[in-house]
This record gives C-alpha cells, sequence and structure tokens, in this order.
C-alpha cells in the first residue's frame, strides 16, 4: 500500500475550496491544468509510501496524542519551479507538533518517510498551465481538527483514489 497520514475536511471546508477551483477554471484566460476532485482535497502531514506491513504506521498513530486545533486557510500559491498550484494554511503549532510527533514514532519504528521539512498545503491543481487569475483569493474557512488518519493512495481506472484505513481521534490516548 501507498500509505500516507492526513487531514481530511468537512463538506463545507471542501465545498469553498471546490468554489474557488471553479472560478479559476472559468475566469477568462483561467488556469488549465488538472484540478483535484473535491473529494480527494486532504492536508498531508507525512507520507510513507510503499509499505507491506501498514502495522507499524498504525502503531505511530496511536502512539501519538493530540487537543483539537483550528486549521485556517491562508493563500494562494505555486511552487517555484513547479506546476502545482495550492492552498496555504495558516500557521497552526499544534499541526506542527503532532506532524512532528507522528514523524518521531515513525522513526522510532525505523519506519522511513519523505523527511522534507513540512510545508502545509493542499494541492488544488497539478500540471498548472497559465498563471492565476489577478485578485484570485481564498475565502475565508476554517474547521476544527478532531481526527489525524492514515490513508492508502491508489490509482483505479486511471483515478486516484485516497482511502482512510486507521485513525485517531483528538484527547485519545
Ligand atoms: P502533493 O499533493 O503535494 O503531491 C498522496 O500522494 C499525498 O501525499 C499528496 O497529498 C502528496 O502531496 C503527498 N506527498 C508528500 N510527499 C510525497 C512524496 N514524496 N511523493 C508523493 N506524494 C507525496
Amino acid at each position: 500500500m501507498r500509505l500516507f497520514y492526513a487531514i481530511l475536511f468537512p463538506n463545507d471546508f471542501k465545498a469553498a475550496l471546490a468554489e474557488t477551483m471553479e472560478m479559476i477554471s472559468k475566469t477568462q484566460g483561467g488556469l488549465k491544468g488538472n484540478f483535484t476532485p473535491a473529494d480527494n482535497l486532504h492536508l498531508t502531514l507525512a507520507f510513507i509510501g510503499e509499505r507491506e506491513d501498514i502495522t507499524p504506521a498504525k502503531e505511530a498513530l496511536n502512539a501519538v496524542s493530540f487537543p483539537p486545533f483550528e486549521l485556517s486557510l491562508e493563500r494562494l500559491g505555486i511552487f517555484k519551479g513547479s506546476s502545482l498550484v495550492y492552498a496555504s494554511l495558516k500557521k497552526s503549532p499544534q499541526c506542527e507538533k503532532l506532524t512532528a510527533d507522528i514523524k518521531a514514532q515513525l522513526s522510532i519504528r525505523g519506519v522511513d518517510f519523505d523527511d522534507k521539512p513540512f510545508k502545509p498545503h493542499i494541492t488544488l491543481i497539478r500540471k498548472a498551465l497559465g498563471g492565476l487569475p489577478e485578485k484570485t483569493e481564498l475565502p475565508r474557512a476554517s474547521f476544527m481538527v478532531h481526527r489525524v488518519s492514515l490513508m492508502d493512495s491508489s490509482r483505479i481506472s486511471g483515478r486516484q483514489v485516497y482511502r482512510q484505513i486507521y485513525y485517531k481521534n483528538d484527547n485519545e490516548e
């Protein structure tokens, strides 16, 4: 399985992002690319990749605990030298701590993961062609995080499918 940890979003938060993507695609001279389907929108905390035995990844999640915390949209961006349009999130020390704790628990168990610095972002458009229309702003949207999910990513009939295979709720020991 291709494993990663993510925060999944409530429907109204996904809808706010989907509206922004629709606006970008409809604006004259708008940007073309592979738009993320609303149901696939998520925030990746840590990426493990291909692994057969999922037990250590579940154990790592069992070993962390976190209080509920808020995530809020910040702004649109394009990673330098790439064609990926993302929505950034306002700085959240709790989210950073949760991510660091998960990575520490993976290291303890000898599970390799992508150790690039954590840049919290929500991928909206891949292979984007053309600039963002001027004045593209993100709506104000936020939600309380109560769960972190262990996900499996696969391609089914040419579509990216993300499946929650395990989770940990806030304040659970
Ligand atoms: P991305 O959206 O910026 O590509 C599943 O692939 C999720 O894991 C995606 O959200 C992806 O981020 C993220 N991810 C993080 N590091 C990755 C890596 N090294 N390879 C593939 N996906 C990665």
